[in-house]
């Protein structure tokens, strides 16, 4: 058994979260916050026999747009510095895909 975590873009998710159950493959949505661009993305957690590792890469592949790139302009940290002092740093960053970790998974059980 194996976790596949796959962190996603949130227009993504509803795709790729049919996708998995149209297969039959179970799937949890979480939402998460990415550190760099401090934009909300999407946690998948996906509990697979690992001959359905392939299958689950194959829908993330298919569901999730291809990588783009976006310039925006974020507020930088602030350092403890009253928030009318909040600079803007402009940020390049590539955005899309899917980045994912597929882990061990030691016991799976439902009780
Ligand atoms: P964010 O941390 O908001 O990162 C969004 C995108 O910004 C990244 O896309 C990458 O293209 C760029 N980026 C991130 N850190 C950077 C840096 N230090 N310098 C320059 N550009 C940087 P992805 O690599 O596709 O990552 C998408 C999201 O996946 C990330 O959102 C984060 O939530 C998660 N992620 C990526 N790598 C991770 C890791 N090693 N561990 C845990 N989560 C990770």
């Amino acid at each position: 058994m194996k976790l596949v975590i796959a962190i996603i873009r949130d227009r993504d998710a509803g795709s790729a979260v049919d996708g998995l159950v149209e297969r039959g493959i179970g799937v949890t949505r979480l939402a998460s916050t990415g550190g760099f661009l401090k934009d909300g993305n999407t946690t998948l957690l996906v509990g697979a026999r690992e001959e359905q590792v392939e299958e689950v890469m194959d829908i993330l592949r298919e569901r999730c747009s291809r990588r783009t790139e976006v310039d925006i302009v974020a507020p930088h940290s602030t350092g403890g510095v009253p928030v009318w002092h909040l600079g803007y740093t402009p940020i390049h960053a590539e955005v899309g895909g899917a980045t994912v970790f597929v882990v061990d998974v030691d016991q799976f059980r439902k009780l």
